[in-house]
């Protein structure tokens, strides 16, 4: 549809929903009160017509039946039809690049995988899977790209996460669509669409420090979690649990939640846990030591570096880079 611009399949895909939505409710609205005037014409005082004292008095039960039954059937499909979108919306496909977005009174703060940063913009390439990151560093924010039709209230202390594929190259308005201060109204960015090698120029030509999991190692060690997070290879449920879980294999893995319910171990899980704004899988006492909220200690860069890290204690691949052929830029 061409009639509010689009830049991915998604968009489409929301705007025939919200197209079938309106078209039904005005079906239904169209019949309702089409009946009610008609009758109101009809049987208006003074009308010559009988009134069908047949009707009123044996009503239709397969006619009622009928009626609530399609009813049911058409909001119901419309049901299974949003709920089968919103649902697939927040799956990240595997190997989706991973970019962090911090929102913070009033700017987004964007960085990538490879150790770029930028303020109020995005840049991501064209067909490939993207999943943010969204966090904020004070008050509750919330993210939108109205071109792709997605947005999410974004929380201090926690991961959200957003994907897309982008089908389109250009530049496109974000925007933070919840009131939070001030500076609200400025806290807009540009997303930047560019073909693959475009983006592979634009990353080069972007200055990082060291890519977004180095960081992450030097925090690591910095910040007393190897200490306790021993290297090396252990369930983290094995009968001799030591100081701390082991983080190696952890990111991707399944594990059984609090509830006992499985989870997959993503971004979010790891980040809420390092803040204990998380689930918490372990009961009290499991582990010789006890692990410190660092919660107003780190902030959401070093977390976001941390996280990528993490990830790549569980894989040969570049954190969050996806398939993109472009290796880390290391020490630039
Ligand atoms: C004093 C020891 C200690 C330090 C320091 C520590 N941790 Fe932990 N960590 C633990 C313990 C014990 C657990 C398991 C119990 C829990 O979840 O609270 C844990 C759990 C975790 C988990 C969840 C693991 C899982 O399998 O559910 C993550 C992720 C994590 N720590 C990351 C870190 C990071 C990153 C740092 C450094 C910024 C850090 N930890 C510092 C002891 C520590
Ligand atoms: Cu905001």
């Amino acid at each position: 549809m061409s009639w509010l611009p689009e830049a991915s399949s998604h968009a489409g895909r929301v705007d025939v929903l919200l197209a079938g939505l309106v078209l039904i409710s005005l079906a239904v609205l169209g019949l309702v009160f089409g009946l009610m005037f008609l009758n109101i014409i009809r049987f208006r005082v003074g009308s010559q017509m009988p009134v069908p004292h047949e009707v009123v008095a044996h009503k239709s039960w397969r006619f009622e039946i009928g009626w609530t039954t399609a009813t049911l059937v058409i909001f119901f499909a419309l049901f299974v039809w949003a709920a089968r979108l919103y649902v697939v919306g927040f799956q990240p496909p595997a190997g989706a690049i991973q970019i962090y977005v911090t929102g913070k009174q009033w700017m987004w703060k964007v960085q990538y995988p490879g150790g770029q940063r930028e303020i109020n913009s995005l840049h991501v390439p064209l067909g490939r899977a993207v999943q943010l990151l969204l966090t904020s560093e004070d008050v509750i924010h919330d993210f939108s790209i109205p071109v792709l039709r997605i947005k999410h209230d974004v929380l201090p202390g926690r991961y959200q996460s957003l994907w897309f594929i982008a089908t389109r190259t250009g530049s496109f308005r974000f925007y933070c669509t919840q009131f939070c201060g001030i500076g609200h109204s400025r806290m807009t960015g540009t997303l930047v669409v560019l073909n693959s090698t475009d983006y592979a120029d634009w990353l080069d030509h972007t200055p990082a420090s060291g890519s977004l999991a180095t960081r992450g190692e030097a925090l690591f060690i910095s910040n007393g979690c190897s200490g306790c997070h021993v290297s090396g290879r252990y369930p983290p449920d094995a009968q001799e649990p030591g100081r701390a879980p082991s983080m190696v294999g952890l990111y991707g893995s399944i594990v059984p939640g609090p509830d006992g319910r499985p989870v997959r171990v993503d971004g979010a899980f790891v980040h809420d846990a390092i803040l204990h704004t998380g689930a918490g899988r372990f009961p009290k006492g499991r582990y010789t030591t006890e692990m410190p909220s660092f919660r107003g200690v780190l902030g959401e860069d070093e977390l976001a570096a941390l996280v990528a890290y993490i990830q790549t204690l569980s894989s040969s691949t570049p954190p969050g880079m996806g398939a993109l052929a472009s290796p880390p830029r290391e020490g630039r």
